[in-house]
């Protein structure tokens, strides 16, 4: 089949979504849950890409309480040029921020105590004597975290790294077992929002550089997980394994990956496909996805096509062809020479940032099915040190 037009695909989706009071999304600028614009109080100032773990604890916070709440974007240094109009805010360029009645409050501790002071407490709060127990546990999974993930080790040092880390899930499945419900504390509450960033981070960077798999192997966590991803306001968070395990080496400054053969299985998996039925997402797939997928690319189509190494007419039909499998799962061939072009879009969707997780595994599914097609030839490198492929200066603003 030939490729559909750029304007047959337009008809293709109505997808659509309410940035401003709808479910949560990475999106939006505003958010006001039906309240007025004279009623907000806050602004966010978190990372464009949705990256930084202590970004998401306080936008979760701010969703669940239903603060109305502005959004700056911020460029992290990993990815671009911090703007100059944050560094006079911030000098330090560290993220988040927020200003709270024209207040500026940095550290997403002292951001979460102040919100509370305003708003009340989401469940608990941040100096509960039942929460404080938990935010030191979740600081201890965190340094087992790393001690595992970001030093190069040999076999016996990387077994004793995964003792230590299993010992303190250990420890967490413990807490979670003290509640008869899935979450921390017997509501859904601060707890459970300050382990999110770091305990969904943990599962798919443990899963594709250990081949270690948190959320399948704890009974506990699995639950959580599952009864997080019940909430429309983690699911607008929340990210997939592909998009974390190579947005976390620049951030943490590298991570190694054992020789445990589950893990050159779970790699290629991870970067390939299938992407279904992976542990980064249980909970069933919308019906709108593939519309949500191709309502996105649409929207960025021009500067898609242009941020591509290879040539501009060949990704536009390349891409058509993707789109229209994606759509009418008619099998439409994409020119010779554009495996790598698309397989380098496939590497750089990056969720929520561009779409949800279930849009993004049918896009990169579309895009990895077109690319088989045509060869073997891959996009360039995704890097290790820096994500500047992912300069959001790239990026027209609309
Ligand atoms: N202790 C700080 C840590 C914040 C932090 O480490 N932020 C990182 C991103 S996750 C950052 O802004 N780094 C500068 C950059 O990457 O541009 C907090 O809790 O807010």
């Amino acid at each position: 089949m030939a490729p559909l037009s750029w304007t047959a695909l337009e008809a293709l989706t109505d997808f659509q979504l309410d940035r401003v009071n709808g479910p949560t999304n990475a999106q939006s600028r505003l958010r006001l849950f039906g309240r007025s614009e004279s009623d907000v109080r806050v602004t966010l100032y978190r990372d464009h890409h949705a990256w930084c773990p202590y970004c998401q604890k306080i936008w979760l916070w701010l969703e669940e309480k239903q603060i109305p709440y502005r959004i700056e974007k911020v460029t992290m240094f990993c990815y671009g040029e911090k703007e100059s109009w944050y560094k006079r805010k911030v000098p330090s360029g560290m993220l988040p921020a927020i200003e709270l009645d024209g207040r500026l409050i940095t550290e997403s501790d002292d951001i979460l105590m102040a919100l509370e002071r305003v708003f009340g407490a989401l469940g608990l709060g941040m100096e509960d004597r039942q929460v404080m127990p938990l935010r030191q546990l979740e600081r201890l999974l965190f340094r087992a975290w790393c001690a595992w993930l970001c030093y190069p080790a040999s076999p016996r040092q990387d077994q004793a790294n995964r003792e230590q880390f299993t010992s303190v899930v250990a420890r967490v499945e413990a807490a979670l077992d003290r509640t008869p419900g899935p979450y921390f504390l017997e509501e859904f509450g601060t707890a459970d929002v300050i382990f999110t960033p770091y305990v969904e981070r943990m599962n798919a960077s443990l899963f594709y550089y250990k081949g270690y798999s948190l959320r399948e192997d704890n009974v506990r966590l699995s639950n959580w997980f599952d009864a997080m991803e019940n909430r429309p306001t983690y699911r607008g968070t929340q990210s997939d394994f592909h998009t974390h395990v190579h947005d976390l080496p620049p951030q943490m400054g590298g991570c190694w990956e054992n020789d445990d053969p589950q893990t050159k299985t779970n790699q290629a998996r991870v970067d390939h496909g299938p992407w279904d039925g992976l542990p980064d997402v249980t909970y069933p797939e919308p019906e709108t996805s593939r519309a949500e997928a191709l309502r996105r690319v649409l929207k960025h189509r021009a500067d898609i096509i242009r941020v591509n190494p290879a040539d501009d007419l060949l990704v536009d039909e390349a891409l058509r062809c993707s789109l229209t499998y994606l759509m009418t799962r008619e099998i439409c061939t994409p020119p010779p020479g554009s495996d790598g072009a698309l397989r380098y879009l496939r590497d750089r969707i990056s969720v929520p940032r561009d779409m949800s997780i279930y849009a993004a595994k049918r896009l990169r599914e579309a895009l990895e099915t077109a690319a088989a097609l045509v060869g073997d030839g891959q996009g360039a490198p995704i890097p290790v040190r820096h994500r500047r492929d992912q300069d959001p200066a790239n990026f027209a603003k609309h």
